[in-house]
């Protein structure tokens, strides 16, 4: 019987190089041919808690080797991965465990008692902590098991993982991911990158999104390469450990951060293969700037957490600056215009696609998930895009309300509904404004019921207990009225020009 289980599939490249390093960071590595053996503890606690296959496991800790394990478990015993970002608060956490009502919860050690009495007041099983230090009662579990060599049978359309996106009402959704989803994108992305037998992956990316997870982590798995896994992004850092790396991937962000770095030069990129961006916009100066300082191109891709990657740069020949590239094999994809008609070449419309990439829906959202794909089944990004005669695809903008921040998105409903619940604000409108570093900033524009001196300490005080800090307005600004247009409708468009160079002075 063939088994779609993706862990099934990983486990055929453990043994291609043994004694090769698959994660070697500051707390220490794992070799491949150890990851069976240690996923198998996993897998033997996951039973003895009472775990069953289809079951969640939410999991927000910090980067370490450990969760990476605790991810290939939950593969490997078909329960489902639900990664969530560290700087959510107890608030936020609160909606994520209630809609998904995870068999277990594993959180950072810190938290742990806290986070047991939220998930009592839940009814929720079991909660587990660790860090990347190695503390925490997952640990002392560990200890308690014999590795199993199970290895669950799934089919291919069994549900691999769950990632939460926010929303555009403020109530993010659960985009629940196959095994098939995940193995289709990461093939897909081995062959067009054109991965080498020896190619090193530097990895400084968080590991609760696509990106820094199934696009980084799946294709390093799938080609047996070693992963220089650091806890975060630190530019210097990454300077320093980017001789001995080939590939790299990160938010525009980052190759911002690099390039205002001195020590960044052809030199230290004298090894490497390949940079990739994405997630957000990359803005053709820093592409310009990258190629002037390095003498290489970054390569620029294109994806949702619905559907992994949905368009890239090519590989062998140009890659266009401020372009996403061509759809990937195995995609199609067609931008559409507001009759429903599909535009010429060079016009602007919502792009649409379908592939075995795309998730097989919203967690408990099935008619919202319904109003996302059209009737002849392509997914609707939300985002706005031409196509050139070439077939490459340009992000020209986002017909959702969303802000891109350092990678991370933030609907302005969210933050506008955590701001209006505060007793002094009379009115707010959330925008994002273009930042250097962000790329966009969350911005806050705010009507005061009265005069209040202290307004801006008050608000970034009771928005710590509400919002993760990344979604905090970079700047608070009082206005007097907010320009609405006759249908009483916020002109955010307005805001977004008046504004537009805030941050940029
Ligand atoms: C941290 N802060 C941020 C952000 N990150 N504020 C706005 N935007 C952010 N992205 C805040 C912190 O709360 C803190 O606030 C201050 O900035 C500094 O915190 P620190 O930890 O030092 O953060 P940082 O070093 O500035 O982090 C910026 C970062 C990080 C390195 C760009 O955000 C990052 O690694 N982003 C990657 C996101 C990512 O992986 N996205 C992929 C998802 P204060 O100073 O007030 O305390 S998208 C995806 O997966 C799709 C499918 C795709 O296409 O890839
Ligand atoms: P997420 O919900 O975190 O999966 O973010 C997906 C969104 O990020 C997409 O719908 C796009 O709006 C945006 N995005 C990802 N990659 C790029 C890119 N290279 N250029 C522009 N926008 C991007």
């Amino acid at each position: 019987m063939v088994n779609n289980n993706l862990y099934a599939y990983f486990a055929k490249n453990f043994l291609k190089y043994p004694k090769r390093d698959f994660l070697s960071s500051d707390h220490g590595s794992i070799k491949f041919e150890n990851i069976h053996e240690e996923t198998g503890l996993y897998v033997a606690m996951f039973s003895n808690m009472g775990i069953s296959k289809g079951d969640r496991v939410v999991v927000q800790v910090e980067k370490s080797i450990e969760a990476v394990l605790l991810y290939l478990a939950c593969l490997r015993y078909g329960a489902i991965y639900i990664p969530l970002n560290t700087a959510y608060t107890k608030e936020e956490l609160r909606y994520f465990l209630s809609d998904s009502m995870p068999e277990l919860f594993v959180c950072d050690p810190q938290k742990e008692n806290s986070m047991r009495e939220l998930a009592k007041e839940l009814k929720l099983n079991n909660v587990i902590s660790m860090n990347s230090r190695k503390e925490g009662t997952l640990f002392h579990r560990l200890l308690e098991v014999q590795s199993s060599s199970f290895v669950e049978v799934c089919k291919d359309d069994d549900l691999a993982a769950i990632l939460y996106t926010s929303g555009t009402t403020g109530r993010s959704k659960g985009a629940m991911l196959t095994h098939k989803n995940l193995l289709s994108n990461a093939l897909v992305l081995l062959d067009y990158w054109a991965w080498e037998e020896n190619d090193i992956l530097l990895h400084a990316l968080p590991i609760f999104h696509v990106h820094g997870l199934f696009v980084a982590l799946n294709i390093a798995i799938l080609n047996s390469s070693k992963v220089i896994f650091l806890d975060f992004f630190d530019s210097k850092r990454v300077i320093s450990e980017l001789p001995n790396a080939t590939v790299m991937m990160g938010v525009p962000t980052y190759y911002v951060r690099l390039l205002n770095e001195q020590g960044f030069n052809k030199s230290v990129c004298q090894n490497m293969r390949l940079f990739i961006s994405g997630s957000a916009p990359l803005l053709s100066e820093t592409f310009n700037s990258f190629e002037e300082r390095t003498g290489m191109q970054i390569l620029e891709r294109y994806g949702m957490s619905e559907t992994s990657m949905i368009t890239s740069n090519p590989y062998s020949g140009n890659r266009v600056a401020g372009t996403v590239g061509f759809f990937l094999p195995s995609i199609e994809g067609r931008i559409i215009n507001e009759k429903g008609e599909e535009v010429v070449d060079g016009e602007i419309g919502v792009l649409e696609m379908k592939g075995p990439n795309v998730f097989k829906g919203y967690w408990k959202m099935p008619e919202k998930t319904k109003l996302e794909f059209t009737p002849d089944g392509y997914f609707i990004t939300g985002d706005m895009a031409s196509k050139s005669s070439e077939g490459r695809i340009t992000i020209v903008g986002r017909e959702k309300d969303l802000i891109i921040s350092g990678g991370y998105n933030v609907y302005p409903k969210e933050v506008e509904i955590a701001l209006d619940m505060i007793e002094f604000i009379k009115e707010s409108c959330v925008i994002g404004l273009p930042h250097r570093d962000f790329g966009e900033a969350v911005t806050a524009l705010i009507i005061l019921q009265e005069t209040n001196q202290e307004f801006e300490v008050n608000i970034r005080h009771l928005l710590n207990d509400k919002l993760a800090k990344f979604k905090h307005p970079k700047k608070i600004l009082l206005l007097e009225e907010i320009p609405r247009n006759t249908m009483g409708k916020v002109q955010k468009n307005i805001l977004r020009e008046h504004y537009k160079n805030l941050y940029l002075e």
